[in-house]
């Protein structure tokens, strides 16, 4: 699965029985919901406002003394460091949903494999592949896919050692999700009865926050809508329609889930090829851009890293001279093994130095497929970089794939595992989604509400630590660009130690109840930070 989270926060943030609770029961009752434990942890809270507009389209790459807002201080890089120099062109590889390669704000930072002749149905560049001019799509017309544990129970297998853990996981799974369809279906409903009541009642589609505190009203039904709004307006929210949308796209989210995801009868291998013989290597096709414009994850992710900057248009990357490939390889469902160990393996073979991940899952069948492709991508001197995942879980217990180690034992020394932070210092500073472990994820980095590219010249708002890989890609891109001296394993653990160190404790998982040092969930203790990696790069590559 791509690790966005952009329709899960709803389900997380929500905590759907007390939201209908909320909602069934009309007015009052938000105490509880309300109440947030930052001050009651936080010492020093340095930033207790919310983020202006302009804060919001780039607040990943502002620096926390000076704006007190976690980010990677990528704007200070530049000021003080970057200026003009643009340094050695790096190319940078996306495994995921693929990318809208006529965007406008990233046609101009595309990677193109010269040696081969688009459209003529050759293989030019007799790397196997025919017509990967911007890179390859290993998923050919495939987008719905199972999860990798219903394709464990599918295979009818009671013989599996994961069978069980398949089975029970499934059945969790189904029930969960089954009913928040239901709840989904309720809450919209109520929430479309209340934003279309509140715009009659105010005369006006767009009103505010302000309007809805002003209204005095005696009318129970009008009352109901005023408490529903207000309780949206509390899960940080803008507007009711931003709600509505919101609850939309988590709906469609669910059903595919049901319809797809998790139905043991579906098959969305649609591209000819065995997933599970690895003897057999050339399959897919060379249209690396998403089937449909709501698979927009791969577009989001690779404009963090790389779209072009101070054009007038849209976001800024974090890196200024970077080349993107786009190798298609993530469905919506659980990616493959396969393709994913053959997706780094074309990156690496076709020259990309770092490789953002923003995927994974909890059952990997194939799983040394993988483990040896990513220590393939270290021994050639590649980065690759994962995004930890959005279950709000310890890592180190629960299993999250691909991932570098066996029983502990690193088999890369270039693998960075990033977890996602949130835009406010404190104990707030972990995006409740975001999974975190001691051992196995690497640092932190923004990742909850980051401005991005989508497809067909549009933009927008993305949480989740996929949201944060790319923006350590984009960094590790910058330091390879200005000292490409470096190896990989150098410019992993520059990113890794010149972080920003976080002192104080933070709320982990999104749990109140679980309050943990930053240092006690994280390998490094930091959070990522440009300015100083460069500067420790300087010194490095001396
Ligand atoms: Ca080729
Ligand atoms: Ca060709
Ligand atoms: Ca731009
Ligand atoms: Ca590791």
């Amino acid at each position: 699965m791509t690790n966005s989270n952009i329709n899960m926060r709803t389900i997380k943030t929500l905590t759907f029985s007390a939201v209908t609770t909320l909602l069934l029961a009309s007015c009052g009752g938000t105490a509880d919901i309300l109440s947030t434990p930052v001050e009651q942890i936080d010492n020093t809270p340095l930033k207790v406002s919310d983020l202006t507009e302009i804060e919001k389209h780039n607040w990943g790459h502002l620096d926390l003394a000076k704006d007190t807002i976690p980010g990677m201080s990528v704007d200070k890089a530049y000021a003080e460091i970057i200026k003009n120099k643009k340094g050695s062109t790096v190319i940078v590889a996306v495994i995921d949903s693929g990318i809208d390669i006529d965007h406008e704000d990233l046609d101009g930072v595309l990677w193109t494999n010269k040696g081969e002749k688009p459209n003529n149905g050759k293989d030019d560049d007799n790397n196997g592949y025919i017509d990967d001019v911007h890179g390859w799509n290993f998923l050919g017309d495939g987008y719905n896919e199972q999860l990798e544990f219903v394709r464990i129970l599918a295979s009818g297998d009671t013989n599996n050692p994961d069978y069980a853990k398949a089975k029970a996981e499934y059945d969790e799974s189904y029930t969960k999700y089954t009913g928040y369809k239901t709840n989904y279906e309720q809450t919209l409903q109520q929430v479309t009865a209340a934003n279309e009541g509140l715009a009659k009642h105010l005369n006006k589609k767009d009103f505010t926050k302000a309007d809805v505190n002003a209204i005095k009203t005696e009318d129970k039904t009008l009352q109901q809508y005023v408490s529903i709004a207000k309780y949206v307006y509390s899960l940080d929210m803008d507007t009711m329609s931003d709600f509505e949308k919101e609850l939309k796209n988590g709906l469609e989210s669910i059903t595919d889930r049901l319809n797809y995801n998790l139905n043991k009868t579906f098959n969305g291998r649609v591209n000819g090829d065995d997933a599970n013989d690895m003897s057999t290597k050339f399959y897919g096709n060379g249209n690396v851009k998403p089937i449909k414009k709501t698979e927009s994850h791969g577009t989001h992710v690779a404009g963090i890293i790389a779209a072009e900057r101070n054009n007038g248009k849209g976001a800024n990357g974090v890196a200024n001279n970077v080349k993107i490939m786009s190798v298609r390889a993530v469905p919506n469902g659980d990616e493959y093994d396969k393709d994913v160990a053959l997706a780094i393996r074309y990156a690496v073979d076709n020259g990309a130095s770092i490789i953002n991940g923003s995927f994974g899952k909890s059952f990997s069948p194939h799983s040394e497929w993988v483990r040896d492709a990513i220590a393939y991508a270290a021994k050639n001197d590649v980065v690759f970089v994962h995004a930890a995942g959005n279950d709000s879980k310890d890592v180190d217990v629960a299993a999250n794939f691909p991932d570098d180690n066996i029983n502990g034992k690193e088999i890369s020394d270039t693998y960075i595992r990033v977890g996602a932070l949130a835009p406010k210092y404190g104990s707030g500073l972990l995006a409740g989604f975001s999974n975190y472990g001691k051992n196995n994820v690497d640092v932190f980095a923004p990742g909850a509400k980051i401005y991005s590219t989508t497809p067909e010249n549009e933009y927008d708002t993305k949480g989740g630590t996929s949201m944060a890989a790319p923006g350590v890609a984009g960094v590790a891109a910058l330091i390879r660009s200005q000292y490409p001296k470096l190896k990989a394993s150098q410019v992993k653990q520059i990113i890794m130690e010149s972080g920003l160190a976080v002192p104080s404790k933070v709320v982990v998982g999104g749990d109140t109840n679980n309050v943990k040092p930053f240092k006690d969930v994280v390998k490094s203790g930091k959070i990522v930070n440009a300015y100083n990696a460069l500067i420790m790069a300087a010194q490095l590559s001396k």
